[in-house]
């Protein structure tokens, strides 16, 4: 892959599409500080370069990321992990405006499975397995486990999963609502690519305002989500796009959208 950057390589394709790969095979793709911080360097600069319009997240073929590197934190005290302010550097993926789509093939445990719910679609591989197993080692999850996963699975799915640590399967994923789909391993990335490759040939405003409002209002009282979409709603009639769609709809051709 193009623009390697130590752990994360990337690269984008002229269909509007962008690949991030975790490369730090020798620890299962974990999140050490250097991985996190090229993964936040590469969202940032993603959100901003107009020819990407959708990305997929992987880790490669045989594991997406098995969690925080222990070697970190096995002895830091609460200062120091104050002190690293990883927030700001998951905020760069929570914040990114386009759609990102996981595709996860074997273990996304702890802050891998924090990493692949920050994903707006999950691509499972049938050697995917979730898991926050945090607690066996004295901790919790600190990425938003206890919070984004209540919120996909439901109370009883995630109080089992946090509680026992115990990873889960992609087709128990698929029927709790963590994945979006299954396929198999070897189709993992290539279907993850093609969902992506659709997403953005479609009207980018429109769906950076779906993502948006999606998120935004899933913690809004219903009134104010529906508000909150509604405003967002009559802003598209402004997108030349929006027009775009309505004429080759009647014109009976296929839309081409640039993105105003
Ligand atoms: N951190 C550091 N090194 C790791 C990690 C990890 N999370 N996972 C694996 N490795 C290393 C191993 O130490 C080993 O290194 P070495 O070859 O030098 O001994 C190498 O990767 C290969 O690992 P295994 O031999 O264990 O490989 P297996 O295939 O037998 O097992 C597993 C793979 C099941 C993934 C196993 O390695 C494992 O259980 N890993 C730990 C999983 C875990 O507990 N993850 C949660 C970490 S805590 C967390 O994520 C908190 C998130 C909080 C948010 C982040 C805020 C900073």
């Amino acid at each position: 892959m193009a623009n390697p950057t130590a752990a994360v390589e990337s690269e984008v394709n002229s269909d509007g599409t962008a690949c991030i790969r975790i490369h730090r095979p020798e620890a299962k793709n974990a999140l050490n500080q250097q991985v996190r911080e090229a993964l936040a360097e590469r969202f940032d600069a993603f959100a901003h370069d107009p020819d990407v319009r959708a990305v997929v997240l992987t880790g490669g073929d045989e594991f997406f990321v098995a969690g925080a590197d222990i070697k970190e934190f096995a002895t830091a005290s609460a200062m120091e992990m104050y002190s690293r302010h990883a927030e700001y550097l998951w905020r760069a993926i929570a914040a990114f405006p386009k759609p990102v789509i996981a595709a996860v093939n074997g273990f996304a445990l702890g802050g891998g499975c924090e990493l692949a719910m920050h994903a707006d679609i999950i691509i499972a591989g049938e050697s995917a397995r979730f898991g926050q197993p945090e607690v066996r080692l004295g901790l919790m999850p600190g990425a938003g486990g206890t919070q984004r996963l209540v919120r996909a699975v439901g109370k009883f799915n995630a109080m089992r999963m946090l509680l026992t640590g115990s990873p889960i399967s992609a087709a128990d994923a698929l029927r709790m609502g963590l994945a979006s789909e299954v396929v198999a391993d070897s189709d993992t990335l290539s279907r993850a690519q093609a969902l992506a490759s659709k997403l953005a040939a479609l009207p980018p405003v429109a769906v950076a305002q779906i993502k948006e409002v999606v998120l935004a209002g899933a913690d809004l009282p219903l009134d104010s989500a529906l508000t909150l979409e509604r405003k967002a709603f009559q802003l598209l009639f402004d997108t030349q796009d929006q027009k775009e769609g309505a004429n080759a709809f009647f014109e009976k051709r296929s839309p081409v959208f640039e993105g105003k």
